[in-house]
């Protein structure tokens, strides 16, 4: 799928990447990937995903195209099986919670202990804390998602599936870590595919 980037130079191949959401149930995953992929925000009533689904969306980051195949999984711990299934071939993962649910932020740990068991050891994680519109209901401040992300040496975003806050930057960041080029000739981009 080779083409002409905006700077004039050749770009070869198409990159895909499989990327995982991952999070306590009500943390916002599946609202992320809806405010993603369609640029909206359904509110109401809390519909908790049964199982796992999956979107496929492109993005160009650094003229390269990237095809994210972003899977959303459940997280209701009786869903846990099914979703460790698809750690291991997940090329980036977005761990989130809610920056209103205390208890969302701290099983943060234990996700990570679970994507270091399941998922490749070169997986590229980032942190999101979630809902930040929801700013009078604050119980993680900033900076305790920040020192987090630090200790595990992990990016870190606030996004809000609301409002659309940092929502594409964060899909975009994942692909940016993980795309993998090289300038191969003075005008020329190579890719491989993943
Ligand atoms: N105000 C606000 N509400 C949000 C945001 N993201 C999600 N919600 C709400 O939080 C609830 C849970 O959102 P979901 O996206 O279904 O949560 P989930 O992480 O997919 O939950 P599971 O599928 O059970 O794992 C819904 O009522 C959403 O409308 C946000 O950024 N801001
Ligand atoms: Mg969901």
């Amino acid at each position: 799928m080779n083409r002409i980037g905006d700077k004039g130079q050749l770009v070869i191949g198409c990159v895909l990447l499989q990327t995982i959401l991952v999070g306590d149930s009500g943390v916002g995953k599946t609202s992320l990937l809806v405010q993603f992929d369609q640029g909206k925000f359904i509110p109401g009533s809390f519909s908790a995903t049964v199982g796992i689904g999956f979107t496929n969306k492109v993005v160009t980051v650094d003229n390269v195209k990237v095809k994210l195949q972003i899977w959303d999984t459940a997280g209701q711990e009786r869903f846990r099986s099914v979703t460790h299934a698809y750690y291991r071939d997940a090329h980036a993962l977005l761990l989130l919670y809610d920056i209103t649910s205390k208890s969302s932020f701290d099983n943060i740990r234990a996700w990570l202990t679970e994507i270091h068991e399941y998922a490749q050891s070169d997986v590229v994680i980032m942190l999101l804390g979630n809902k930040t519109d929801m700013s009078s209901e604050r119980a993680i401040r900033r900076d305790e998602g920040e020192r987090l992300a630090r200790e595990y040496s992990v990016p870190f975003m606030e996004t809000s599936a609301k409002t659309g806050v940092n929502v594409e930057l964060a899909f975009t960041a994942v692909a940016k870590y993980k795309t993998v080029y090289t300038q191969w000739h003075f005008n020329t981009v190579h890719t491989w595919l993943l």
